[in-house]
């Protein structure tokens, strides 16, 4: 049987995160989980770039907010690598309604409903190996 490909995956430490000081949680469940981090930045992203990033939901109600949300404060972005990294960090990051994510998860155990017009869920991670490729040629244009 051939060894599963290793991947690439880019996860956001959303502002929500790094406003509450949990990139240190999160980067922590990351290594815990046994992935290595091959990028990190800490950035406060433009519109621009979160546009493109978040293009798959242009049109819907709560892009705007989104957008303003992502663009609040410093994100830390991060390439993360291993076997079925992409799927496994969705995994560790939980379902995207905190309120409901499982406990374990980073969603789950770190995050609530705070009332707002957008779903602070603290963590993005890419869902698919196009999008990676994607998201990681977006936030790091040099590898
Ligand atoms: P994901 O981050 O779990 O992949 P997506 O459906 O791709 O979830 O949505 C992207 C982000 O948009 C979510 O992480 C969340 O921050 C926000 N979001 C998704 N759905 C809603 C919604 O119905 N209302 C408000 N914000 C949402
Ligand atoms: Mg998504």
């Amino acid at each position: 049987m051939n060894a599963p490909a290793v991947e690439r995956t880019l996860v956001l430490v959303k502002p929500d995160a790094v406003r509450r000081g949990l990139v240190g949680e999160v980067l922590r469940r990351i290594e815990a989980k046994g992935y290595a981090l091959v990028a990190a930045e800490l950035r406060t992203a433009d519109t621009a770039l979160l546009h493109d990033h978040y293009a798959e939901h242009a049109g819907k109600p709560f892009f705007g907010p989104l957008v303003e949300f992502m663009s609040s404060g410093p994100v830390l972005a991060v390439v993360v690598q291993g076997e079925r990294v992409i799927e496994g960090f969705r995994s560790l990051a939980g379902s995207t309604d905190p309120t409901t994510a499982a406990p374990g998860t980073i969603r789950g155990d770190l995050g609530r409903d705070w009332g707002r017009a957008v779903t602070e869920n603290l963590v993005h991670g890419s869902d698919a190996a196009g999008s990676a490729e994607r998201e990681i040629g977006l936030w790091f244009p040099a590898l």
